[in-house]
């Protein structure tokens, strides 16, 4: 199913980190504008996509968000990622796409629950295409956190359902472990993506249920790209750091 709208396809995205050439997406968990404006010209040639939490971000102001990270991120050919887990009915997800961070104006990929309906991924489409742009939808299949809800039948569930959805370029996969990524790219054939949180060199950095995995191994496990954020911005040398990420999950 397309439903009739026009998407990012995963042959895009792919294209896109491929020409980056780094499989790093920064989890950018910053508080000001500025903040992740800094990050971002720090590491910017080392990852292909910045994940946001854009209500996380205390001074959010459009504009500026505009003009100090999405134009930016646009000239150094990184994807906006906005990691806001929509999970409710397609048109509540539409209206939280178009609300007062107008996430539709600039994010190129979502995440998604699927615990709703597959409406969601129409609805989210339906905000983008009012916007004039287009984007497409990550769906959590697995997640990172130690205790999640996510078994084994309703990740099969997730996929399959998400099989024939065009709008849909992938699955949020959990990097802390392989088998679970491995398991899941069976699942997933390699017509869609596997981007996998849950990542860092040093495991003993996880906080508050989060596990973390190897990105070397995550990245041999099947994960297309993997999702880093304690252990670049919070290392005391950002830079060197993606550097490094970048390094390892290269083939
Ligand atoms: N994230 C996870 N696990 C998940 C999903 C998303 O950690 O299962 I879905 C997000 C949360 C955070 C980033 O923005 O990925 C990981 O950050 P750290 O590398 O700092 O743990």
């Amino acid at each position: 199913m397309s439903g009739g709208y026009a998407c990012l396809s995963v042959g895009e995205i792919r294209s896109s980190m491929e020409e980056k050439g780094t499989r790093v997406i920064l989890a950018a968990d910053l508080f000001t504008i500025s903040e992740i404006s800094y990050i971002l010209n720090e590491v910017g040639s080392h990852i292909c996509m910045l994940k946001t939490h854009v209500d996380g971000i205390h001074d959010f102001d459009l504009n500026r968000w505009m003009d100090e990270v999405v134009e930016p991120a646009r000239k150094m050919g990184v994807l906006l990622f906005e990691d806001r887990k929509f999970a409710d009915i397609g048109y509540i997800s539409k209206i939280q796409m178009l609300g007062h961070h107008r996430i539709a104006e600039w994010a190129d990929v979502v995440t998604a629950h699927r615990i709703s309906g597959p409406d969601i991924i129409e609805g989210i489409h339906d905000a983008w295409r009012e916007c004039g742009r287009k984007g497409s939808v990550a769906v959590l299949a697995q997640m990172s956190s130690s205790g999640n809800l996510l078994d084994e039948e309703y990740c099969r569930k997730v996929v399959n359902s998400c099989r024939g959805i065009d709008g849909v370029c992938g699955f949020i996969g959990n990097g802390s472990e392989p088998s679970n990524i491995s398991e899941l790219r069976s699942l997933v054939g390699s017509a869609k993506m596997i981007l996998t949180p849950g990542i860092n060199l040093n495991s003993g950095e996880a906080r508050m249920g989060q596990r973390y995995g190897h990105p070397k191994e995550a990245i041999a496990a099947g994960s297309d790209a993997v999702i880093v954020g304690s252990g670049i911005i919070r290392s005391a040398d950002p830079l060197g750091a993606a550097r490094k990420y970048a390094e390892e999950t290269s083939a």
